[in-house]
């Protein structure tokens, strides 16, 4: 029997992916989602007429509705990626982020705990709650060293507090209830069906209108760009085949600066989209206020998911992003409601 996995958040950006990854792969999938202003029903038309796939809309922070969904599919794996997800956005308005990342997760467990104890069998025995997290609970580091998994916490944006506590939550579960948890945190995303208020997909619309590139600061903080596909099937590893209370770092090996990041998304436009009225792209490039608290760079040392599970990413930073630029170039139709819905303000200045 087709494996049963009911993913939270599958309409966002990387559970889009694990989504898309988890019906190619043969397994029977329910997206539970809210459906925010970053959840997108668009994302999952590649298997929207799938009969494996399945979506409910709801809100983790509702029990009850994540309760029905739990025992009405009956699944065998829970993957939690539901989440308010945009830094800029927890430093305007940090509510939501502490509502649906610390009570959402809060009551995820409590739902899975339950359906859970409930099981009996293989069934119990290979019951996992994958919870997904990200590198910037661990702060930021300096010119030197890497996050492992045994890196102190160290949380500097509402968002990423929010994201530490619903770890430390995920943690509490298994040592004090023996919920069967496996844990991951990655780095940065980037790829097809990424929100466009996010740098990447930002810069790639802007560049291609003309519009003036927005860079924080000088452009000198570090990130370390994971290709979602690369990481849909990191996730799907762990979830199967991480031990129980491990968590698991996730990275891209490639490490970039944001304004390098930046001028290469020029150079491929201005080659495969030239336009004389445009110019170089590189002269839209506008430094401007930096974000509060900004952490400075992010890299993952991955080596305990090689070595224990045998992955590493496929796609190196250049060629997947020419395919994320390529995506977007050929997917007008995904992306354009999105921009008029969000007007591109600037975002998290904390004004
Ligand atoms: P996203 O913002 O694109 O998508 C989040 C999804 O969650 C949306 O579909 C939204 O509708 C849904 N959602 C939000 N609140 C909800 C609620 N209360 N109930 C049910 N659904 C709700 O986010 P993403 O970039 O795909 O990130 C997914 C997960 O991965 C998050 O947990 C995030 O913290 C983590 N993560 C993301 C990155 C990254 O680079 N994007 C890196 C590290 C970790
Ligand atoms: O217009 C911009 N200009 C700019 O210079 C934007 C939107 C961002 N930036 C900078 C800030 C960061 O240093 O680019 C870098 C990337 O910014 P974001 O795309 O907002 O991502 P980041 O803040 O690094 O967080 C992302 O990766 C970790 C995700 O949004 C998080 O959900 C994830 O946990």
């Amino acid at each position: 029997m087709a494996q049963r996995i009911l993913v939270t958040g599958g309409a966002g950006f990387i559970g889009s992916a694990v989504v898309r990854h988890l019906i190619a792969s043969g397994r029977e999938v329910l997206t539970f989602d809210k459906l925010t202003y970053a959840g997108n029903l668009a994302s999952l038309a590649p298997v929207a007429d799938n009969p494996r796939h399945s979506f409910v809309r709801g809100d983790i922070c509702d029990a009850a509705a994540v309760r029905a969904a739990l025992d009405g599919f009956r699944p065998d794996l829970v993957m939690h990626l539901a989440a308010e997800s945009h830094v800029d956005r927890s430093i305007d308005g940090p509510g939501t982020f502490v509502e649906t990342n610390i009570v959402g997760t809060y009551t995820m467990l409590q739902e899975a705990l339950r359906y859970w104890r409930g099981l009996s069998g293989a069934q119990a025995e290979a019951f996992r709650f994958h919870h997904i997290s990200t590198d910037e609970v661990f702060g930021t580091l300096g010119a030197e060293g890497l996050f492992r998994e045994d890196t102190p916490y160290q949380p500097n944006s509402p968002y990423s507090a929010s994201k530490a506590a619903s770890d430390h939550l995920v943690r509490a579960w298994f040592h004090t209830y023996g919920l069967p948890v496996v844990m991951s945190n990655c780095s940065n995303n980037y790829g097809p069906y990424h929100f466009p208020e996010k740098l990447i997909p930002l810069v790639i619309l802007n560049a291609l209108e003309g519009a003036p590139l927005p860079v924080y600061g000088t452009g000198e903080n570090v990130r370390d760009w994971l290709f979602v596909e690369d990481h849909a099937e990191a996730l799907l590893l762990i979830a199967t085949k991480g031990r129980p209370g491990e968590s698991y770092n996730v990275g891209g090996d490639s490490e970039r600066r944001n304004i390098d990041v930046v001028r290469a998304i020029c150079t491929i436009l201005d080659d495969i989209r030239p336009d004389a009225a445009i110019g170089p792209r590189e002269n839209l490039i506008r430094f401007v206020t930096d974000r509060p608290g900004h952490d400075a760079r992010y890299a993952i040392d991955f080596s305990k998911l090689h070595t224990e599970l045998g992955w590493s990413p496929r796609e190196t930073f250049e060629s997947g992003l020419r395919r994320t630029v390529e995506w977007y170039l050929a997917n007008a139709g995904w992306w354009e409601p999105l921009r008029a819905r969000y007007a591109r303000e600037r975002l998290g200045l904390a004004s």
